[in-house]
């Protein structure tokens, strides 16, 4: 029993739940979707927490109360978990296949069910086949149009796993490896190096004095729930997390042409290649080679770059967007590294729908080494996370005047608010409240359904009331869930740039919002951006590293991000 399937079922329960239409119910859902979230992305495997410490060391996960510790409990104990069960008896269908197109919602996988008896990616194909879908009420052929791209993109995302799912995994397999004592240098290659929000499958490399016991180990993992294919040198199994999983060993001799060829992109390889073959080279896994097949290098893989003429870039560019004329060039810029992250300007308590108190959050930011943390909130309008008013606002920042007396030395605690960006643009607090703030991050949590002038104006004339700092998540996206609203990304970062408001690189594995495509895309304007965790609780700080990946695969530079910078420059820097 792994986490990943009880993270699914609790998943699952949360998409049924929003069936039930049952106002009451919408906080449920947010705690189930929580406590998924968190399932998925912990280390430890859930049953081992509850073997040492029952239902109580459960609840001390962010997320778990009291009723879904109950239910995890009961499904380690009995193999079921009844509220699953009687859900989905009512609901008998594949949700989480459903609901993970695009364009499909928890509320029309019901409506497909019950009128065309769709279960399913397969009884959908059918229903789209013979056009019933636009048929249906509240669906149409714009809705059927859009269902049908949803299922194109579904296909391609088939099977792929978040970034903040897969690396953790990856590491993990990496330090029994090296713990086993029978491989030396191993590393996490392929799409996961280059940071892709998404990873197809994890590719890891290592040298081996055993390479035929280094290959047992690997399959033998309990990491492992089947063995695909075992050769001499290459392993590839599936994991238990629903990932495949392979493993090379590789000859020191080319060890460093192995790492830069499967470390790919395979367009930026191909590219790579060509310019090799100009030179009158052979490039391949085993190394460098000239046209007799003399090897010119292949130990390392800076000099593979360098013999070509070529400057090393980090993996995160490595998507054939132009980094190789750049590395020709010997432009290839210095990148932001987690490092240079110096406080995050966007968090949560539990006042609003954070998991922890304002003591545990600062502490936690203290042990992830930022100089600063802002407190952003929700505001009154977002009914759901418990957003505060005017005055709830006023009475937090005292809390946060007394902490900062407390922690003074440590770190400095910033006012601030994730202040809603109301249907027409208008802020949810007044200017006054604003005022006090030390920086307002403003974001968009309703109405997504505006075509994209709409969007677009709504959203800069939030920006242009001169009272926020930073734009959070800027499309609203969900990785596999949900596709951003619309919104014309060149027109915000050109209006951020005037205003001097910060766009948000939000490091949840599952936003990452701005991606590395729109972060490429807003960098034609002298903007800035923000890296932020958004946590939620004291464990998320550390997605900070997503966040930092993507910032990286959009080309950013630290100059270009606001919380590289210190405490004082910072507040300088937003007119405070
Ligand atoms: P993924 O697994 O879909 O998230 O993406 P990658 O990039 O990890 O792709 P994968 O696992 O198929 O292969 C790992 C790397 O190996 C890939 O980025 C480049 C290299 N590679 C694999 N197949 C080919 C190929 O046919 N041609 C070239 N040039 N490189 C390849
Ligand atoms: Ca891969
Ligand atoms: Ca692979």
């Amino acid at each position: 029993m792994d986490n990943k399937l009880i993270a699914e079922m609790l998943d699952e329960i949360a998409d049924m739940l929003s069936l039930e239409e049952k106002p009451t119910t919408r906080f449920e859902i947010r705690a189930y979707k929580k406590a998924s979230l968190n399932i998925a992305t912990m280390q430890e495997p859930i049953e081992e927490v509850y073997q040492n410490g029952g239902a109580k060391a459960l609840m001390e996960i962010p997320g778990i109360g009291k009723g879904i510790a109950g239910n995890i409990e009961e499904f380690i104990k009995t193999g079921k978990m009844k509220k699953y069960s009687d859900l989905k008896k009512k609901y008998p269908v594949n949700m989480k296949e459903l609901t993970s197109i695009q364009g499909i919602g928890a509320k029309k996988a019901i409506l497909l069910y019950r009128n065309l008896k769709v279960k399913d990616i397969k009884t959908l194909k059918d229903a789209l086949k013979l056009h019933k879908v636009k048929e249906l009420p509240g669906f149409g052929e714009k809705s059927e149009e859009s269902i049908e791209k949803g299922l194109a993109m579904y296909e391609a995302e088939k099977g792929r796993m978040l970034l903040g799912e897969a690396l953790p995994e990856a590491e993990s397999i990496i330090k029994k490896l090296t713990a086993s004592g029978l491989v030396e240098n191993a590393i996490v290659a392929g799409s996961s190096r280059r940071m892709r929000e998404t990873v197809g499958d994890l590719d890891i490399l290592a040298i081996s004095k055993t390479p035929d016991k280094a290959m047992e180990f690997f399959a033998g993992m309990d990491n492992v729930s089947d063995v695909i294919l075992k050769g001499p040198t290459k392993t590839t199994v599936r994991l238990k997390i629903g990932l495949n999983c392979d493993f090379r060993v590789l000859e020191p001799k080319s060890f460093g042409a192995g790492v830069q060829y499967f470390t790919g992109s395979r367009d930026h390889n191909i590219q790579v290649r060509t310019i090799a073959v100009k030179n009158g080279y052979k490039l391949n896994e085993y190394g460098l080679f000239d046209n007799n097949g003399n090897i010119i290098t292949s130990e390392r893989e800076e000099s593979i770059y360098e013999e070509l003429g070529m400057q090393w870039m980090p993996p995160e560019m490595r998507e054939a967007r132009g980094e190789v004329k750049l590395s020709l060039e010997h432009r290839i810029p210095r990148l932001v590294e987690l490092g240079d992250i110096k406080g995050d300007l966007h968090s949560h308590t539990k006042e609003t729908d954070g998991s922890n108190s304002l003591e545990e959050m600062v502490g936690a930011a203290i042990e992830s080494g930022f100089e600063y943390l802002a407190v952003t909130n929700h505001t009154k309008s977002l009914k759901i996370a418990r957003g505060m008013d005017d005055k709830q606002f006023i009475k937090f920042f005292e809390k946060i005047d007394r902490i900062n007396e407390k922690v003074s030395g440590k770190i400095t605690v910033l006012k601030g608010a994730e202040v809603d960006i109301l249907k027409n643009g208008e802020l949810d607090l007044s200017n006054k409240t604003l005022k006090e703030m030390d920086c307002a991050v403003c974001a968009v949590h309703s109405f997504f359904n505006m075509n994209e002038e709409e969007m677009t104006a709504r959203v800069i004339k939030a920006m242009e009331s001169g009272l926020v700092n930073v734009l959070a998540h800027p499309t609203g996206r969900l990785i596999k869930e949900r596709q951003g609203y619309r919104i014309n990304i060149e027109k915000i970062a050109d209006a951020a740039e005037r205003n001097n408001v910060a766009l948000e690189i939000n490091s949840w594995p599952d936003r990452l919002d701005l991606n590395d495509t729109n972060i490429l895309l807003a960098s034609k304007f002298n903007v800035m951006f923000s890296i932020d965790t958004d946590s939620h609780s004291t464990s998320n700080f550390r997605f900070i590293r997503y966040g930092v990946g993507t910032a990286r695969r959009g080309w950013l530079k630290k100059e270009s991000v606001v919380n590289a910078m210190g405490v004082k420059d910072l507040l300088k820097k937003f007119g405070k």
